[in-house]
């Protein structure tokens, strides 16, 4: 007999995964971890045997609950699945996963939804945040059809708005989590930064690169990916991650003056694979660091004039990624007010997960 485990396919803007009520899985963690490996597949580079789509990016999972935040109302818990280790981590949040989470929790009735708009407030368990997500729900139904339209997901769908109240040092515990707008590493400047996840700026040129570069181009390099991870693994304790070596953060983007008139490009390991766009929240710390005088984008980056709300398109492999920034101009030290962005998502199948007979013992006894 396999165990039936409920949960939904979503995609959430240009990423993939199961979503999970929290009560449909077991409380203890490595019990849960080993469900989840074996849903997905892993560890194996095809996940052939489980429902995981072989990259880092297709191989997520969501974990929503109703909140006791007095801020919240659903907790959302992201967590990777290795594709090709036995590893699941809750070391980094997922703003793409978190576009699916207000769909999902009106879906389950975790909350009602509005006549017309429904506005989800959720925490963010990895990083300790609240994200409001205003979700599409026409005559209290959620609506997945609409004319949105994102870079990496083909056709339109109904638009998921998302706003980040008080996202910088999620992971790291300050903005600038080294001190510095720039550090020297290996011969090269680098800028640290945390706007709701750690990444770390170089500019490709630093690398003997271009930047403009494909994922493929750049994954076949191993000389250059050696070398990002070794700068990773050195700056991880710098950015108060400690040893970030079975981690997935910080990500690593390589930075270059933008090519189709947007503020930056980058390309972004994640952190070994190469993202096929941009992280959500990635991109709001590389916005971030746009903004931000003094680090290393700031030669690179097109930026329009002086104000307080500054809307930044950041280049990506497949197209552009739109971030919104609000700062706080009365204060002296760099003060982000909010960070809105646009997702869609689709609820794609929802039934049960069939978990193999080598596991039901140990979900039983749980
Ligand atoms: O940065 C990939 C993704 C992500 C994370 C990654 C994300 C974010 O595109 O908020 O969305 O950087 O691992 O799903």
């Amino acid at each position: 007999m396999q165990t039936a485990i409920p949960c939904s396919l979503m995609r959430g803007g240009t990423s993939k995964g199961l979503f999970f009520l929290a009560d449909q899985l077991p409380d203890d963690q490595a019990i849960r971890n080993n469900i989840l490996l074996a849903a997905m597949g892993s560890p194996d580079d095809r996940q052939i045997d489980g429902l995981g789509g072989a990259h880092p990016l297709t191989s997520k999972i969501a974990i929503v609950k109703a909140s006791i935040h007095p801020d919240a109302d659903v907790d959302y818990l992201f967590l990777q699945v290795s594709v090709d280790q036995a590893l699941v981590s809750d070391s980094q949040n997922c703003g793409n996963m978190l576009a699916g989470v207000g769909p999902f929790a009106i879906e389950q009735g975790l909350i009602s939804a509005n006549e017309d708009k429904t506005n989800v407030r959720i925490h963010m368990v990895n990083s300790g945040g609240i994200a409001i997500a205003q979700v599409q729900t026409p005559g209290g139904k959620v609506e997945y059809s609409g004319d949105a339209r994102i870079d990496g997901v083909p056709g339109t769908a109904a638009p998921v708005l998302i706003e980040f109240l008080d996202i910088a040092g999620s992971s790291c515990g300050h903005l600038l989590p080294t001190g510095n707008l720039i550090d020297h590493i290996d011969g090269i400047d680098v800028t640290c930064i945390d706007n709701g996840m750690p990444v770390v700026l170089i500019r490709a040129k630093d690398l003997g690169k271009t930047g403009y570069e494909t994922p493929q181009e750049l994954e076949a390099d191993e000389q250059l990916k050696q070398r990002i991870e070794s700068i990773r693994l050195q700056l991880g304790e710098a950015m108060n991650l400690g040893d970030v070596s079975q981690k997935t953060v910080p990500k690593m983007s390589l930075i270059a003056e933008p090519l189709h008139n947007g503020a930056i490009t980058t390309r972004t390991f994640i952190p070994h694979r190469v993202h096929e766009a941009i992280g959500v929240l990635g991109a709001a710390s590389v916005a971030t660091a746009c903004i931000l005088p003094g680090t290393v984008a700031e030669s690179l980056a097109n930026i329009k004039p002086d104000n307080s709300v500054h809307m930044l398109d950041i280049e990506h492999p497949i197209g552009f990624f739109s971030v919104e920034i609000e700062l706080d101009k009365s204060s002296t030290q760099p003060d982000i007010k909010r960070v809105s962005l646009l997702r869609t998502a689709r609820l794609l199948m929802r039934g049960d997960v069939l978990i193999p007979d080598e596991l039901n013992q140990a979900i039983k006894r749980d």
